[in-house]
């Protein structure tokens, strides 16, 4: 089955921080995980280029637009293989592709009825690239996201009718439930809609940096109305010569934060009424991350987590993996330096690899590497006889950080069993031949089972330990604990150097 999926696309006003990474790491586990399961999936991010906020900074930087917007979407750019992240296309707003369709689809929306000339005055936040509601503007006039001092803004511009789709946003939610997900965000789309629709102006008539409006060339797209199509455009022109929108769109899944839940739960759906295109299935909104000490980090405080200072310690697997383990998925969470070695440590170096390392080792010293070809032990097969199906359960609802938990139960599960076993012991024994057989195989098969769930998370060093299982099929179906024995019984394991090395500071 087609599942497209989609990030935010991340304002080049300057360069990417761990919010952006965050949000890259956590829609890629999502993308790998469907395509285990052998989804056809198409997985969109990219770059929003135009507006207030990138000409702001630019101009700040004595730039032209255009010129600082080529190099931090570069800095955006390389930042998805430094993550590892397994995107099919990465869209730039200034892409010509887009920007014509843009004004294809916008036309159809002129056409069709749904805009008309106007007058906007409002508070209006440059940082935001939004007029503010009066419920929405903070003391003395600020930003309340970004404490900025707000504008009063007044201009004749066009306005999108959003009014006309309250009744059916309203219907779209009642047969949807979980059209926005996790359900406190539904709850909060609902009360922006109880509020009444009012209608937005979709153009500026002050900014030159937009997508022109095709029908008054005097004025430029609000930045809302060109970046929120990008996930419809992107399908038009990601292959060349092949329009991908009947096959993938309307989209799976949108994953965004949430201070832009309000554009796509209201807007974007009534832009694609408005178009008579279809809307999306799901739209899913993440929290935000803070500093260790609860407050938003800043270079200042001293309480941000550096992307690429955990990548150089710790590798980006880990990073990966604690992003994901540390902030339940669609809820705030605090992360940090000393959480992420404390996880470091414990988890990955200590619970997974070292029980990775040591099913390897014992295999290799006790059976000459050769797996075993016995049933595993009925006791953990038990364990381990729903774990697929409950962790693609979980996945169904977005919720990899339940997910995470369900296999790492398991991942603690092995290493109980071990301890209880003690092959070690059994070894010294050779009427024990039997049981140590049964051990090392149940072992083995737990490590390979958990390893195949764990590949969306930290899918390089899967990759390495599969292979030196001898098992290297990381799809769904070899996600099964197997009660009969090993499959890959009679391969031989290759000792692999550890997956997660214990840092310098503990050698000492
Ligand atoms: O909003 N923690 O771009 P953006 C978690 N261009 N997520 C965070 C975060 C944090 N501290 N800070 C930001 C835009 N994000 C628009 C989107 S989509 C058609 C246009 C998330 O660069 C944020 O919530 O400000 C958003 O989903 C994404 O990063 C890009 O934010």
């Amino acid at each position: 089955m087609p599942y497209f999926i989609t990030t935010a696309i991340a304002y080049v006003n300057g360069p990417p921080h761990l919010g952006h990474a965050y949000e890259e790491i956590a829609t890629d586990v999502l993308a790998r995980h469907m395509r285990q399961r052998g989804e056809d999936v198409f997985f969109l991010t990219g770059t929003d280029e135009h507006g207030e906020p990138v000409a702001d900074s630019a101009h700040a930087q004595g730039l032209e637009p255009q010129a600082w917007a080529d190099q931090n979407a570069a800095r955006f750019k390389e930042l998805m293989p430094t993550l590892n992240i397994s995107q099919d296309f990465f869209i730039r707003t200034t892409d010509p592709e887009h920007i014509a369709r843009v004004q294809e689809v916008m036309q159809r929306i002129y056409d069709n009825g749904y805009v008309y000339k106007g007058v906007y005055e409002g508070w209006y936040c440059p940082r935001c690239a939004d007029f503010k509601t009066d419920t929405d503007v903070g003391e003395g006039n600020t930003c309340p996201i970004h404490g900025i001092p707000l504008t009063r803004e007044s201009e004749e511009n066009w306005f999108f009718k959003l009014s006309a789709f309250q009744q059916q946003i309203e219907q779209l939610y009642a047969e949807h439930p979980d059209f926005v997900m996790p359900a406190r965000a539904m709850n909060e789309a609902q009360a922006f809609l109880g509020g009444g629709l009012q209608d937005v102006s979709l153009s500026r008539s002050k900014l030159k940096w937009g997508v022109t409006v095709p029908w008054d060339q005097s004025q430029v797209f609000y930045v809302w109305f060109d970046a929120l199509l990008n996930y419809y455009t992107a399908l038009s022109y990601a292959r060349p010569g092949q329009d991908l929108a009947d096959h993938y769109g309307p989209a799976q899944l949108h994953v965004i934060g949430k201070d832009i839940l309000k554009f796509h739960t209201i807007f974007w759906p009534a832009m694609l009424m408005a178009a008579g295109i279809a809307p999306p299935e799901h739209v899913f909104v993440h929290g935000f991350l803070m500093g260790e000490d609860g407050r938003k980090m800043s270079k200042s405080l001293g309480n941000g987590l550096d992307p690429f200072e955990v990548i150089e310690q710790f590798g980006t697997d880990a990073l990966r993996y604690y992003l994901l383990r540390e902030v339940q998925f669609g809820q705030d969470g605090n992360v940090g330096i000393k959480g992420c070695t404390v996880r470091y440590e414990s988890e990955l170096a200590n619970e997974y690899g070292n029980l990775a390392s040591r099913t390897i080792a014992m295999i290799d010293r006790y059976r000459d590497g050769v797996v075993p070809a016995v049933a595993t032990d009925p006791a953990l097969a038990d364990d381990f006889s729903t774990l697929p199906q409950d962790v693609a359960a979980l996945f169904d609802r977005a919720d990899s950080t339940q997910a995470l938990e369900l296999i790492w139960q398991r991942v603690r599960r092995l290493n109980r069993y071990a301890e209880e076993r003690q092959p070690w012991q059994l070894a010294k024994d050779p009427d024990s031949a039997d049981q140590l057989n049964q051990v090392l195989a149940s072992l083995y098969e737990g490590v390979r089972v958990v390893s195949v769930l764990l590949a969306p998370y930290i899918p390089a060093s899967v990759e390495k330990l599969l292979a030196a299982l001898g098992a290297p099929d990381s799809t769904y179906a070899a996600a099964s604990f197997s009660a009969a024995g090993p499959l890959t019984s009679g391969v031989t394991v290759s000792t692999l150097p550890p997956l997660f090395p214990k840092m310098a500071s503990d050698r000492t």
